[in-house]
């Protein structure tokens, strides 16, 4: 008689209490143990097992509970893999819930929701538990601390069912003097931060192996993040800003400065700022056990581009290892972040990683202030910031620097024989063909689980973001083979740099964002493909995102609700498809028909629940990544010889159509009542 969710994450719904054995309380509690029973007793109670040995916590207990945890710091991140390892030994589901029961008020509380999140998404016997949404168990992290002090005056004052929704004003972190706040839109997304935060769960650079080392993990580290970065570019051009410049100098100030406005309620201090023009240094923190020099950044970077140019790397017993044209991604991915599957982190360090510290201890690199680390230490956060795109841009820089030393595809790589696509065409109701809607959405989120104060019972946030209407592809293939299986492979990418000229293919090839890939049966002579941008491989939907809008849905009696652990990593569906432009944004979509034969991957499924509503970014669960091709493909290599332009790029499987994004500056209300099953709504007028 298992609870469906996991109610020890977060407060649970009031009703529900553990029967704690008193020998777990901490030492401040046990005397109250009859009272505190007392107060929360009545409702279903979940009697918990008392175990007879509590394995050895002490490794996760030095970090205090009141302390900042970032995964990004080595120590931090090396406890969390010991409490990770804990609860994954744990022999059965009742001892997990003792010791997780245990754990709970002696842990560092986010080191905690971390470690038991990674744990419910791995074990078996609690996969198919419901995990909470990170914005419900931290709406702090994810939006403006003002919506706090009003949340609570709301639910003090106001009885449940009659609250108003607490709005999140669009303009909270800056205003329009600064450039960069054009796109804090994107960059402040709840959805988008969610895909982070969930991407680094499911894909941890630390903890048990078997965890750690899933298929293709280091190129998929590439991979997700170089969409990022395409998406965020085609979000700048779309606003008329030049693309995101690489930070390449790591000794002169940086011009962006980020105000995050968030309280960071579990180390009970505000999230700190970093001016502009802040420079990095030298990291010598005692408390996180850190230190590194600018040097050694240089150092890592030099050794890796040495190893791209010599095209191996040298691992830790000293041999050479290729860096060959199907592996060396893989490989360079879990070098560079690094992860524990680096091959020597000892010569290539962790230069990623230690980006992300250099950045987030700007305003206090020795300590001498007492201060946290900034967004950029946390995956939950880290996409807020300008900054990250510009280190980010930075790291996929090297892999494109990899990419080109590898053969470029030549036509037969790209060509499926006897497969033309003739024509390819986006629709949508009451929108022009080949025309893109977007506009401004509100949307609901329960703060009432990541609260810390009574009375019980829903307070909203409402938040805008950014929508467009759902539309169909239309794409008309002929097929003079046999009946076979192919892939359809959708980019979309903008058509004009920042000066307005078409782009070349060797800078447009890297600004393709994926929007679907799935496969179709031909058969012979003329087949018409329709398929609907909600069910993209890319995305998951409105209300997997943000999961538990609706409080009132019957339980698991939907796909969203089955197995969401992994599914909630995936692009929010909102975001598909950038903002474009009032006088609409011209775009080039790409459609590429490829060989199923050549794509399918061997023992790709294991199980029935893959998960696979966004396997493009996110992989599948329990299985090996879904497409044999390399990540990204055919866009992830530079162009044959010969090749200047997209149309000379393509070969007859492939077809492009000139698409227009028009943005329309009004926004649609939330669909009242039905935050749980919302799909994507129309613009309206007005
Ligand atoms: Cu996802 Cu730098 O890896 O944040």
């Amino acid at each position: 008689d298992r609870p469906t969710e996991p109610i020890f994450i977060g407060k649970g719904d009031g009703n529900v209490s553990f029967d704690v054995p008193a020998e777990y309380l901490t030492d401040r509690y046990k005397p109250l143990a009859s009272d505190i029973q007392n107060r929360f007793s009545g409702g279903k109670t979940i009697p918990i097992t008392k175990l007879s040995t509590i394995p050895d916590l002490s490794f996760p207990l030095q970090l205090g509970r009141d302390k900042a945890f970032s995964l990004f710091i080595p120590y931090h991140s090396k406890m969390a893999a010991k409490l990770i390892e804990i609860f994954m030994a744990a022999k059965s589901f009742d001892e997990l819930l003792s010791l997780t029961v245990y754990a709970r008020d002696r842990v560092n509380p986010y080191m905690f929701i971390y470690a038991l999140s990674v744990v419910l998404t791995h074990r078996p016997d609690t996969r198919s538990l419901e995990l909470p949404s990170h914005v419900e168990m931290f709406p702090s992290l994810y939006m403006d601390a003002t919506v706090f002090g009003r949340a609570r005056e709301e639910s003090a004052v106001v009885q449940t069912g009659s609250r108003t929704p607490i709005e999140i004003p669009h303009d909270y972190s800056a205003n329009d003097l600064d450039f960069e706040h054009r796109i804090s839109y994107f960059r402040e997304d709840i959805g988008i931060n969610l895909h982070h935060w969930h991407w680094h769960l499911v894909y941890p650079f630390d903890g048990p192996m078997d965890i750690v080392n899933k298929d293709r993990r280091g190129e998929l580290f590439y991979y997700m993040h170089q969409q990022i970065l395409a998406r965020y570019n085609m979000e700048r051009l779309s606003n008329d800003m030049n693309r995101v410049v690489r930070l390449t100098n790591w000794r002169s100030p940086i011009v962006e400065g980020y105000f995050p406005k968030l309280d960071n309620i579990l180390a009970n201090r505000v999230w700190p700022p970093r001016p502009v023009n802040a420079t990095l240094s030298n990291i010598n923190r005692e408390v996180e056990q850190i230190s590194f020099d600018i040097e050694d950044l240089e150092r890592w970077r030099d050794r890796i581009f040495n190893a791209i140019h010599s095209g191996f790397i040298i691992n830790t017993a000293g041999q050479q290892v290729r860096l060959t044209e199907s592996e060396g991604i893989n490989i360079l991915g879990n070098l560079i972040e690094a992860s524990i599957l680096s091959l020597n982190q000892n010569l290539y360090g962790s230069l990623h990683n230690n980006g992300h510290n250099a950045i987030s201890f700007i305003h206090d690199p020795d300590n001498r202030f007492l201060e946290n680390y900034g967004v950029m230490g946390d995956s939950a956060t880290a996409m807020r910031d300008p900054i990250f795109y510009r280190w980010h841009a930075y790291i996929d820089d090297i892999f494109q620097e990899f990419k080109a030393t590898i053969p470029s595809y030549n036509v037969q790589n790209l060509s499926f024989e006897n497969v033309r696509v003739q024509s390819v065409e986006v629709s949508a109701t009451g929108i022009p063909r080949n025309e893109l809607a977007t506009f401004w959405q509100q949307s609901d989120v329960d703060l009432s689980r990541g609260l810390d104060f009574l009375p019980r019972g829903s307070v909203f946030a409402r938040f805008t973001h950014l929508q467009h209407a759902p539309f169909n592809y239309k794409i008309t293939v002929e097929n003079n083979g046999n009946q076979r299986i192919g892939t359809v492979r959708i980019f979309i990418a903008p058509r004009y740099d920042e000066r307005g000229l078409p782009f070349l293919f060797r800078e447009q090839r890297k600004l393709f964002v994926e929007l679907d890939r799935f496969s179709v049966t031909l058969t012979r002579g003329r087949n018409e493909i329709t398929r609907r941008s909600i069910d993209s491989s890319v995305t998951i939907p409105h209300e997997v995102t943000y999961r538990n809008l609706d409080r009132n849905r019957p339980a698991a009696n939907s796909d969203a609700a089955a197995a969401f652990n992994f599914c909630g990593c995936g692009w929010p569906q909102n975001m598909l498809i950038p903002k474009g432009s009032s006088e609409g944004f011209q775009c080039q979509l790409f459609v590429m028909l490829s060989n199923g034969a050549n794509d399918q991957v061997e023992n790709a499924q294991v199980d029935g629940q893959t998960c696979d509503n966004a396997s493009s970014y996110c992989g599948l669960r329990n299985a090996r990544y879904p497409d044999a091709r390399s990540m990204g493909y055919p866009f992830d290599r530079t162009p044959r010889d010969g090749v200047v332009t997209l149309q000379q790029f393509l070969t007859p499987n492939m077809a492009v159509q000139d698409v227009r994004i028009r943005f329309s500056n009004r926004t649609v209300a939330p669909l009242q009542n039905k935050v749980g099953s919302q799909q994507a709504a129309k613009p309206s007028s007005g």
